[in-house]
């Protein structure tokens, strides 16, 4: 890992923009089980590309809204971690995007602006037939171990249920992040692969986008994933560990 990571210095060095793509690895030293992961308790039973779709909540509210409220009240009460920190210092340093597939809040916790946010977020749930936004009572949700079933609230203006601002299997990307995400890959000169299984389409593509546009890709993983056939650099390590080295790009 010292290797990859010691020569990943002087590409970082260079570069005008770095855009970094970041996954559930990313949060997970922070405490946050990874995507593949998130399913347990009541819901160990379901496939995520199952759970999270429109049709399932359309099936059983009451079984996906509880879902998202147990992850919402876990990822409320955990901090970010160092890699967080690490990729909102970066920005001082470099001109810097950052697109995540990640519906928590820990980027901007961490000091990130300007979060590219492809997937959603848990923290702007809209009403599901008029798509009114909607506005969570303060506080932390007090969400029991492994799980409950818990009916979303109604909507003020239509009464139909509120869903998770998160994007589903099966649904477009909001227009506005895609078309960011997809500018900052053309902008960057390296693009910095953080914490992802890269298997969800169309965000998986952006690594793939940036070395067919010859940017520098490297990829920070613990394991193997498909980025490591365009990926100028893998280094094999945890998001937490890695990042601040980095730093030293510009030190
Ligand atoms: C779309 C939000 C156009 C929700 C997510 C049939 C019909 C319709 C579409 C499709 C179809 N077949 C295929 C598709 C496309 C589909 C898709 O890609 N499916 C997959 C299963 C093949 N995509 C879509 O549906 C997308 N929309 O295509 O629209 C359209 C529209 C209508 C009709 C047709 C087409 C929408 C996809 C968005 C889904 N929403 N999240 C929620 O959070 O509940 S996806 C979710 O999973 C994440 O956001 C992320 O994108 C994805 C993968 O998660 P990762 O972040 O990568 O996490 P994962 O657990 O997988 O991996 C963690 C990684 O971290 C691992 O590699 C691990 O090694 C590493 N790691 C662990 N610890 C650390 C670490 N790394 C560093 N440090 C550590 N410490």
């Amino acid at each position: 890992m010292e290797n990859t990571i010691s020569a990943a210095l002087p590409l970082l060095r260079q570069a005008c923009h770095v855009t970094v793509l970041t996954g559930a690895g990313v949060s997970a030293e922070s405490g946050v089980p990874t995507f593949r992961d998130v399913l347990t308790g009541l819901w160990a039973r379901y496939e995520a590309e199952d759970l999270a779709t429109a049709a399932a909540f359309e099936r059983d509210p009451a079984l996906v809204w509880g879902w998202y409220e147990w992850r919402r009240s876990l990822v409320l009460r955990v901090q970010p971690n160092p890699a967080h920190r690490a990729i909102a210092a970066m920005a001082a340093r470099v001109k810097l995007s950052v697109v995540t597939q990640n519906v928590d809040d820990l980027h901007e916790r961490a000091g990130s602006t300007g979060v590219i946010h492809v997937h959603g977020s848990l923290h702007t749930p809209r009403c599901f037939a008029c798509a009114t936004p909607w506005h969570y009572p303060a506080g932390i949700p007090d969400e029991p171990e492994g799980g409950r079933r818990l009916a979303p609230p109604p909507c003020p203006r239509c009464g139909e249920p509120i869903r998770p601002g998160v994007v589903w299997f099966g649904e477009s990307l909001p227009t506005a992040a895609w078309q960011a995400a997809q500018q900052a890959v053309r902008d960057c000169d390296v693009l910095l692969s953080v914490g992802t299984s890269s298997l969800v389409y169309p965000a998986a593509q952006l690594p793939f986008d940036a070395a067919r546009e010859g940017k520098t890709v490297i990829q920070i993983n613990p394991s193997a994933t498909h980025v490591d056939a365009v990926a100028q650099l893998s280094i094999a390590g945890k998001a937490g560990e890695v990042l601040p080295h980095l730093l030293g790009a510009w030190a």
